[in-house]
């Protein structure tokens, strides 16, 4: 833990250790950790920590609408020991469909009830995609259409939170053709919202939105696709642990073949890090460890957090390098001099961009001498 930390009075700690199950030298440098994740000072870990220790805590009422539960299940599935206590005890969770034990009647009094007892006050959380089609007649709970349920739950909500891709933009539901219609919960609501896409979303995004919004009183700043900032600001592949493997040229051309296994850029495989703003390799999924993300698990990025990219082009197709030039072509992992197609793609490439023969050429062997330089040759 940094030593200039401002410790907060003894008094304002006295019961960390029981509430949240951890030593109170661990949550001070977790709460150092989540006023670094939203991009303020270390002197700000102190207020972090008494939002976290004495706000009241938010009333959330989630709902469920077209979609997988991952996005609940990633936040209640971590394993870290301190994530689903922190955020089970940050929020009052008083209506979630999969978590809670009312059903039926019960379950929609609760609803109305949590509502009624903080107008103007809750967090709507919506998961999900809206579908529009026949009605809404492809998702209804008590009767109530997908659509008038959300109307009516943001009415009254101090702020609506689209978690997952699904209710961000359309996510996986919406995929060509989208038979059921479904939407946004922006669409639906025809204004913007903070979206935390992702599928599913990274759980600490979603933790510190609402940490954020305890500790300051409003919602983060948001990007042009209502992505918190802290979160989204980077492209994934300026952070990516592959990326020396870009920049020097060693790509993995088939999954299980030689650079594949080595770890190499996963970008001809189709991975979507260059045209994707996320914190994936940064935060990583599941507290299991180095890795845990899927690039580092061998899979490229599909771009699930990024609207128009994943679940809307193909998985395979290239990625728009948004940042970087793209080499002209380069060799297969292992590839011998003067064979194979990569030269005569090299050839072809150079003529269609218009290049002399010479360069054309020249590119040829350069790419042949870094693969017998790979190989060790
Ligand atoms: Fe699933 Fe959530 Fe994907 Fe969608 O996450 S993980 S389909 S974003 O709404 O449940
Ligand atoms: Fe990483 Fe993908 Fe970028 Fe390669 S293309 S460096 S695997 S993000
Ligand atoms: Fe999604 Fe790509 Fe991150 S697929 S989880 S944005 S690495």
């Amino acid at each position: 833990m940094p030593r200039d930390l401002p410790i907060s009075p003894p008094d304002e700690l006295a019961g960390v250790e029981e509430r949240f199950g951890l030593p109170r030298r661990q949550f001070l440098g977790f709460c150092v950790g989540l006023a670094a994740a939203m991009g303020l000072p270390r002197s700000a870990a102190a207020a972090v920590a008494k939002a976290l220790t004495s706000a009241r805590r938010p009333s959330v009422i989630w709902l469920h609408f077209q979609e997988c539960t991952g996005c609940s299940e990633s936040l209640l599935r971590a394993e870290h020991p301190t994530l689903e206590k922190l955020i089970l005890d940050v929020i009052s969770l008083d209506y979630h469909e999969t978590l809670m034990a009312a059903s039926g009647h019960q379950a929609e009094a609760a609803r109305l009830a949590a509502m009624q007892a903080n107008k103007g006050k809750y967090l709507l959380v919506v998961e999900g995609a809206i579908p529009t089609g026949a009605n809404g007649a492809y998702c209804k709970i008590g009767g109530h259409t997908a659509i008038d349920l959300l109307k009516e739950c943001a009415a009254d909500a101090a702020a609506v939170i689209a978690i997952g891709s699904c209710a961000s933009w359309g996510g996986m539901p919406s995929t060509s053709p989208n038979p059921t219609g479904a939407s946004s919960a922006a669409e639906i609501l025809g204004k913007t919202l903070l979206n935390i896409p992702g599928c599913p979303p990274n759980p600490y995004n979603f933790l510190t939105t609402v940490v954020h919004y305890l500790t300051l009183g409003k919602l983060p700043e948001l990007d042009d696709k209502g992505r918190p900032r802290f979160a989204y600001g980077r492209l994934i592949h300026e952070n990516c642990e592959r990326r020396a493997h870009f920049d020097a040229g060693r790509f993995a051309i088939e999954f299980g073949d030689d650079g594949h296994r080595q770890g190499w850029c996963l970008y001809k495989l189709g991975c979507k890090g260059p045209e994707t703003y996320a914190n994936c390799p940064q935060i990583l999924f599941g507290d299991v460890g180095t890795g845990s993300w899927p690039v580092g698990t061998g899979h490229p990025c599909i771009g699930c957090t990024e609207k128009g990219i994943g679940f809307a082009r193909p998985i395979h197709a290239l990625a728009e390098l948004l940042t970087v030039t793209p080499p002209t072509q380069f060799a297969r992992p292992g590839e011998p001099q003067g064979h194979g197609s990569t030269l005569a793609t090299v050839g072809t490439i150079a003529a269609v961009g218009g290049l002399a023969v010479g360069v054309g050429i020249r590119l040829a062997k350069n790419i042949g001498k870094r693969s017998d330089e790979d190989s060790g040759s």
